[in-house]
């Protein structure tokens, strides 16, 4: 079943970007239940900022779910990435997000790899900074695997990452590694720079599919930009994806009308 999901952030230096409730974790975690949403999906600023107790127990009250981690918060606050020249920064780069592997994967949620995978130049060739993720997603994927979950690729528009900006390129690069557990993000805000069609793209990248950010072309929510959601959703419905589609997506107009309809628009678009 295709569950609804919506982002919290609680880094500051996050704000701005494109997360619909931001701050306070219980207040987030009450909006989006209060909302309608089966899900959250959190941008933490450490995977040891958060009390797992106090977590579970909001969760709970709330019947809702964790949807996912994201781990942009490394490169955000920290510059880390998993490219990086520096094998300093790509082992602590490592130890950030396999913090929040862990801690997500206990509530059977997977985390996210955006930002943290950084970019070859500045004297570092493609193939090298590809044996690098490589080799970090050889690591992380078992180790997510562990909990049962899988550990999330995301493809990013050409203006954030060089490595892999299509679905399609980025499943060719995730057959190239000993895991199988690595699963592909799809950002509808990033396939609609890069993708050609993006319906046409995830019925090609089918169940490699692990999670789906519900962004318009703007990046508000759908329905406040250019994007068809009926093929996409239809899409989705057709490779049978069972996972979250998560509003990633900025605050706009103020957040709860942008959670208001990211709902909205989730509801109408993934009625058979
Ligand atoms: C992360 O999910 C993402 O989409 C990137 O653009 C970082 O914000
Ligand atoms: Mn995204």
């Amino acid at each position: 079943m295709i569950r609804s999901a919506i982002t919290i952030s609680t880094v500051p230096e996050s704000v701005g970007g494109p997360f619909v409730y931001h701050g306070d974790l219980e207040t987030g975690i009450a909006a989006a239940a209060e909302t309608g949403f089966d899900g959250v999906e959190i941008f933490p600023t450490h995977a040891n900022d958060i009390d797992g107790f106090l977590l579970r127990g909001w969760l709970q009250k709330h019947s809702i779910q964790l949807a996912a981690m994201g781990t942009g918060a490394g490169w955000l606050t920290r510059k880390l990435r998993l490219t990086d020249p520096d094998p300093l920064v790509r082992a602590a780069g490592r130890d950030f997000i396999g913090g929040i592997v862990d801690f997500a994967g206990g509530f059977g949620a997977p985390a996210i790899i955006g930002s943290m995978q950084g970019r070859y130049g500045d004297g570092v060739t493609r193939d090298q900074a590809l044996d690098w993720l490589r080799a970090e997603l050889n690591q992380l994927g078992p180790r997510a695997h562990a909990h049962g979950v899988p550990l999330l690729y995301e493809p990013l528009n050409r203006y954030e990452t060089n490595l892999f900006n299509t679905l399609s390129e980025a499943a060719d690069f995730l057959e190239t590694l000993n895991t199988r557990n690595v699963k592909l993000l799809a950002d509808l805000f990033h396939m609609n720079v890069e993708e050609v069609d993006l319906a046409e793209s995830i019925r090609k990248a089918g169940h490699t599919i692990g999670h789906v950010h519900f962004a318009d072309s703007n990046r508000r929510a759908i329905g406040f930009g250019h994007t068809a959601a009926k093929p996409i959703a239809q899409a989705l419905m057709d490779v049978g994806y069972g996972g979250f589609v998560s509003g990633e997506i900025f605050p706009w107009p103020d957040p709860q009308t942008a959670a208001e309809k990211t709902l909205e628009s989730f509801r109408a678009s993934f009625r058979r």
